[in-house]
């Protein structure tokens, strides 16, 4: 190195040390949290760079690896990250690539950037939150490696050997000093690298867990058809084939599939540079707007309206639809609590456009699926209509607002919402423990009898006159249905369900995980559903005792405390929470200070659509599958 070369050196390197200071100083800007799903953010980060070399036309498989030292490998067969000197930067292309924040200018020139999601921040931020990190190029006959320890390079790159063929390997370790847990899940990250899988058509992508053995292959050439067919595999379609059309317009592709089922929910999935935009935003209105006016307009043209029937409304044609849209755009602005919301206003115009046509094209051409379409619809009017007179006449009588606080409830002495907690309990008797060692003045308890309705197969109008969905909503406070529901009023800040830990409590919170899922989302997706944790043992040993809560633990303690000790082991199995008595309930499930609550999350809705559809609909063989396979998982799933 030249003199003058090295004071390039030198100034730059401080740059870029300072660049991974503030990203460990800050990582939660930079990746959102540091828990579980900051964690696993890191691999969706290194994930993204290889799609988006396949999306440039270069990469057609992607193989994820989680390795026995707890690291992560990802691999593509891409290009592979450039090596020849960055002349501004006096180093590696592929150093700098790895090593400074948004490395821009003529690295940058992706198609589709992903810009103000977690997506998208460069994996220099995944180095930098590494304890270690390897990364090997394979490239122009030769492969180039570098390695880092907390984002700063040992050395610099070099050639360690000659291949063929082209990509790009990187393994990383999360630092422990960021973050509390670095156990990366096979279940969370398969669940999104299918979703990849689907959104970006015949691109293969493997996972493997090297410490189980377990592995999963996902390559689809239906691409998004495929997503619905996945997604709709246990309800009972009306259409044969999903429809699907695909175009662009002023640089902005647009795909979408769609299709109907016999069901009453509406399943929309919305995507832009393949991140799920959970709050919407324009694209997603642009494709309302445009499948409503479509179906009213084919319906009118070919006589398929009556004069009696009413116009379709939004809520009729999407009754039974499942519908995924997916777009790209190289500008996206996102909005929105959770940065999820599409912002981009053009984009309404662009959407509404193209459905508006290829859809009119597309029901023209398939007349009997048209037809079958326009009937779901037409009879999702009908007992809209009824349920709206229904609704009238109940309504002179009592609303389901002012109908007051449910007798059933003990609600807790503190006014407001915050700071407060409302406890779901499964049974009586587990109510009437749980009320007398609650903490009244911001605990409540309401207790449910015996099971609730089945969200999954009943439309609104049934669902508002079962006893106990009335009874929850009123102690909710929220109101429920697409123009009464606002989470703004909801009466507590914890909603906590709290069932046994046997086969009949995990079915009772499957079903109110159902109704919250599916009627109440935004109260999940803003963070206020959580299940209450009991233990599963009681030990005594002496005098002292001792709660367990999974089986793994039971057999650990055993372990410790069992053999060599002279004093026995009395071990108490729980089978109900009204086993316990109120003071034991207090300590080990309802005591802030103690307990462990598992808040629900709902990450990959898709999967969680696919499940409580599995779970809760008509085939009974995939459900009793399910639940052998799964047994574990399914303990886990509702977290
Ligand atoms: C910039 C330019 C080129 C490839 C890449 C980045 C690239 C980055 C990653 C990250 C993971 N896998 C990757 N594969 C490629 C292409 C430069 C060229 O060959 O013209």
């Amino acid at each position: 190195m030249t003199e003058k070369n090295s004071e390039l050196y030198d100034a730059s390197q401080i740059q870029v040390l300072k660049g991974l200071d503030a990203v460990r100083k800050r990582p939660a800007m930079y990746i959102g949290d540091v828990s579980v799903r900051g964690l696993h953010h890191l691999v969706y980060e290194a994930v993204d760079n290889s799609i988006d070399e396949a999306l440039a036309g270069y990469c057609t498989e992607i193989d994820v690896v989680i390795q026995k030292d707890g690291s992560v490998t990802v691999k593509d067969n891409g290009r592979g990250i450039p090596v020849d000197l960055h002349k501004e930067m006096n180093r590696s292309a592929l150093e700098v690539v790895m090593t400074v924040l948004h490395a821009g200018g003529k690295f940058d020139k992706k198609a589709y950037k992903v810009s103000g999601g977690l997506h998208g921040v460069g994996i220099s931020v995944v180095n930098a939150l590494s304890e270690w990190l390897k990364v090997e190029v394979s490239r122009g006959g030769k492969v180039y490696r570098q390695e880092y320890k907390i984002g700063v390079p040992d050395k610099p790159v070099k050639v360690v050997g000659s291949r063929k063929s082209t990509g790009t390997r990187i393994t990383f370790l999360p630092d422990k000093d960021i973050f509390k847990k670095r156990k990366f899940s096979f279940e969370i990250l398969s669940e999104r690298l299918r979703e990849l899988a689907f959104l970006n058509k015949d691109l293969k992508i493997t996972i493997l867990d090297e410490n189980t053995g377990k592995t999963d292959r996902f390559k689809y050439k239906g691409g998004l058809v495929s997503f619905i067919e996945y997604l709709d595999q246990n309800r009972n379609a009306i259409t044969k084939k999903p429809i699907y059309f695909y175009a662009e317009r002023d640089n902005i592709p647009v795909e979408i599939a769609i299709a109907y089922n016999d069901s009453y929910t509406e399943n929309i999935y919305s995507y832009v540079n393949n991140i799920h935009t959970i709050e919407g935003g324009s694209h997603l209105v642009g494709f309302k707007t445009a499948l409503t006016k479509s179906l009213n307009n084919f319906a009118a043209k070919n006589k398929l309206l009556k004069n009696g029937d009413l116009s379709l409304t939004g809520e009729d044609v999407r009754e039974g639809l499942t519908a995924i849209l997916s777009i790209k755009h190289p500008e996206p602005q996102f909005e929105g609590q959770t940065k999820t919301k599409l912002g981009n206003s053009e984009v309404r115009g662009i959407v509404e456009s193209i459905v508006n046509e290829a859809l009119a094209q597309q029901l023209e051409q398939n007349m009997t699926i048209a037809r079958k379409i326009i009937d779901k619809c037409k009879s999702a009017a009908r007992s809209r209509e009824a349920a709206r007179k229904a609704k009238e006449l109940t309504r002179r009588k009592t609303t389901l607002e002012s109908e007051g606080l449910p007798g059933k409830l003990a609600d807790c002495s503190a006014r407001g919402p915050e700071g407060t907690e409302i406890f779901i309990v499964e049974g009586d008797s587990a109510g009437g423990s749980a009320k007398q060692g609650r903490d009244r003045r911001f605990q409540a308890i309401l207790p449910l009898r015996g099971k609730i309705l089945n969200v999954e197969k009943a439309r609104v109008d049934k669902m508002l006159s079962n006893e106990e969905i009335r009874t929850i909503v009123a102690a909710l406070g929220t109101g429920i249905g697409r123009d009464d529901f606002f989470v703004g009023r909801l009466r507590y800040e914890k909603i906590i369900i709290m069932t046994d830990a046997d086969v009949d409590g995990s079915h009772i919170r499957t079903l109110l995980l159902t109704f919250f899922f599916r009627h109440m989302k935004e109260l999940v997706d803003q963070g206020h559903l959580y299940i209450a944790q009991p233990p599963l043992y009681r030990i005594k040993k002496g005098k002292t005792i001792q709660y367990i809560f999974d089986d793994d633990e039971l057999e650990d303690f055993i372990k410790k405390n069992g053999k060599n000790s002279n004093e026995k082991l009395d071990i108490q199995r729980y089978k109900g929470l009204g086993e316990m008595n109120a003071e034991q309930l207090w300590q080990t499930t309802m005591d802030p200070e103690k307990r462990t609550l598992l808040q629900v999350t709902i990450e990959e809705a898709f999967e969680a659509d696919h499940v409580f559809s599995m779970l809760m609909g008509d085939n009974v063989e995939p459900r009793r599958k399910f639940i052998e396979e799964n047994a574990k998982y399914v303990r886990n799933l509702d977290v």
